[in-house]
């Protein structure tokens, strides 16, 4: 008696969904017709791995203003940055009003566009015993589309030792940029790179602009680089029949007396200089960081 009450009220509820005039059957089809493509499409994406998102690699010496700029590109604001130990990555997004290069010619009317192009910045530690964690990341690029150099602009004049620490850095971060084109396969995976520098801390009144930056960080690597090649001498390494390998170790073009940036591009490498600020009220900002950045995704 029971069972039959309950199997013929399942029969009805049945037939109500079944029924072509019931409004419930409607909604039930409408809903699978809808969710299943949408499931569909995640779990192939998932399992295809297409989602891993293009990365931007933060490097700079400490105190630069990399963890302050990741907060900032993360969050859109300023918020107490905390000692990096490990790199740590955040996943951010185009700001409003900024085009990536990858979407220059979608229709303006491209559901794409209207979503903002996503990224993942990756953090690393600038402190001298964690750099070879930094230069790691370089090695081993999962959807690596450029590597901002971050530089504090207000230690750059000559004297205070931050320009030797940052030339030092720099110096090594292209090595084993231009080194990847003579390196395994992993490297050549990276095939051109873009590097931009970043001029960091232009609202202060010690900075030095750009264009100079530049200029310094130019001349110091020529320093840098011909003490490498003679601690090379001195320690007997270069010595004899192994010249060749000494040659790799010379960043940029070999026998030029002095160093530039657009020696790089031999290498595919490209490397720009922009000046802007991550904190303090007058400033230009951080306007041709985000520019370069979208050109990259
Ligand atoms: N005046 C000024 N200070 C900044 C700027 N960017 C970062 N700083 C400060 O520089 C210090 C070091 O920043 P942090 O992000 O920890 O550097 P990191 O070691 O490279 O991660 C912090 O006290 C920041 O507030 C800037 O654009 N202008
Ligand atoms: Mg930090």
């Amino acid at each position: 008696m029971e069972n039959q009450t309950v199997a013929s009220s399942v029969q009805d509820w049945v037939q109500a969904v079944i029924s072509p005039s019931s409004p419930l059957g409607l909604i039930l089809a409408v809903l699978l017709v809808l969710t299943i493509p949408i499931a569909l499409h995640r779990s192939v994406f998932k399992a295809s791995g297409l989602t891993v998102l293009p990365s931007i690699l933060l490097l700079g010496p400490s105190g630069s203003g990399k963890t302050a700029l990741l907060t900032l590109f993360e969050r859109g604001t300023n918020a107490a940055t905390h000692t990096s130990q490990s790199p740590i990555a955040v996943e951010c997004s185009l700001p409003v009003g900024t085009t990536a290069a990858s979407d220059k010619y979608r229709s303006t009317y491209d559901p794409t566009n209207q979503t903002h192009k996503k990224f993942l910045l990756i953090d690393t530690p600038g402190h001298g015993k964690l750099r070879h964690h930094a230069l790691q990341n370089i090695t081993n690029p999962k959807n690596l589309k450029g590597i901002i150099f971050l530089v504090d602009a207000a230690t750059m004049s000559a004297g205070n030792g931050g320009l030797r620490q940052t030339a030092d850095y720099l110096h090594d971060v292209l090595l084993v940029l231009q080194k990847r084109m003579t390196g395994g396969k992993a490297m050549k995976a990276l095939k051109e790179v873009s590097v931009l520098i970043a001029a960091n801390k232009m609202d202060l009144f010690t900075a030095l602009p750009a264009a100079l930056v530049k200029k310094s960080l130019e001349s110091e690597i020529t320093k840098v680089r011909a003490s490498r090649s003679k601690g090379l001498l001195d320690s007997g390494i270069g010595m004899g029949e192994d010249v060749d390998d000494d040659k790799d170790d010379w960043l940029g073009e070999t026998g030029s007396s002095e160093f530039k940036f657009s020696q790089m591009e031999e290498f595919d490498i490209t490397v720009e200089v922009a000046g802007g600020n991550v904190t303090g009220g007058d400033g230009p900002g951080v306007d041709k960081w985000w520019k370069w950045v979208s050109e990259r995704l």
